[in-house]
């Protein structure tokens, strides 16, 4: 039995088509808290964080918008995140893909705090790459990855508590990156299971050989689950659908892999934007994934092995 800690991001800030800010209510509506609890675990919903506003804060690059807000939310997610991760299973319910520099931030300070290694399981169509000068968008949702690995450039930022090293950055479903995030990846050790990866060797064997880095080490796993890592003809609720995702199953088969190596220890669920969807069926699917994790099994012989 775990105790599940649901922190709200409600955060559209770091892209610019409104909707994600109604994320949090959607996961509640969907019953995440209900598919918790009917596994057995604890729950405690601790509402939605919310900044205190912030005078705005000019960038050199003319694209970037939101920016005193993005930090605002980065040190406010930051605080929820370390505490929570002192008192159980924190899941980020967001919000876009910007509230992770400051989930992943918090959880990075509960990592050194008890001296253990931090690993990033990155679910996503894009590498999340960009620093605010390299970002053409000037979306921050398409930067937390650069900013959890200690890429310079944010240096309106607070400092990210011991950067998590790029070997320890795993990242499935990628299909859409930048030519500024691919020259800034290449030289890193970040291991990118891109689509094509996934085409050739299915998605069970990558994952299972990065699962046992993080066993050897005794890390702590933190897990970011994009939306759009989804096929949008399942997970159409996104504002930044990329063709050729991961089926139900793939995505299924992750959860069921993770729940099975007990390893997890944080959670985002980002990019959910309500407003792009029909009768909740994206935040639904969303929280049928985290039943996945959290051990919802359709057949449990204990004798099976694969
Ligand atoms: N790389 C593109 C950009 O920086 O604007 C798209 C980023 C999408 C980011 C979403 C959260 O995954
Ligand atoms: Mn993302
Ligand atoms: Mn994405
Ligand atoms: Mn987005």
């Amino acid at each position: 039995m775990t105790h599940c800690i649901l922190i709200g991001a409600p955060v559209d800030s770091g892209q610019k088509r409104a909707g994600c800010l109604m994320g949090p209510a959607a996961y509640r509506v969907a019953g995440l808290a209900q598919t918790l609890a009917t596994l057995g675990h604890g729950v405690e919903d601790r509402g939605d964080v919310s900044p205190a506003p912030r005078d705005p804060i000019p960038h050199a690059n003319p694209a970037v918008h939101h920016l005193a807000e993005t930090i605002g939310w980065t040190e406010a997610l930051s605080e929820a995140g370390s505490d929570a991760m002192a008192n159980g299973f924190p899941i980020f319910m967001g919000g876009d893909h910007s509230l992770s520099l400051g989930s992943v931030a918090g959880v990075a300070r509960h990592a050194a705090r008890v001296g253990r290694p931090l690993f990033v399981l990155w679910l996503d169509a894009h590498t999340d790459f960009h620093t605010p000068e390299s970002t053409q968008s000037g979306n921050l949702h398409g930067t937390p990855v650069a900013y959890i690995a200690g890429r310079p450039g944010f240096d309106d930022f607070p400092p990210f508590p011991a950067p998590v090293p790029p070997a320890n950055i795993c990242m499935f479903g990628i299909r859409s990156v930048d030519e500024a995030e691919h020259s800034a990846l290449m030289p890193e050790e970040v291991e990118i299971n891109d689509m094509r990866v996934l085409d050739e060797r299915g998605i069970g064997a990558p994952l299972r050989e990065f699962l046992a880095r993080v066993e050897a080490e005794n890390g702590l796993l933190h897990v970011s689950l994009d939306v759009d890592f989804l096929d949008p003809t399942i997970a159409p609720a996104v504002g930044t659908t990329v063709p050729g995702g991961t089926t139900f199953r793939e995505a299924h088969l992750v959860m069921e892999l993770l729940h099975e190596s007990g390893l997890v220890t944080s959670l985002d669920l980002v990019e959910l934007n309500p407003f792009l969807d029909d009768r909740g069926r994206t935040a639904r699917l969303m929280v049928d994934l985290v039943g996945s994790l959290m051990g919802r099994k359709v057949f449990d012989r204990p004798t099976r092995s694969f």
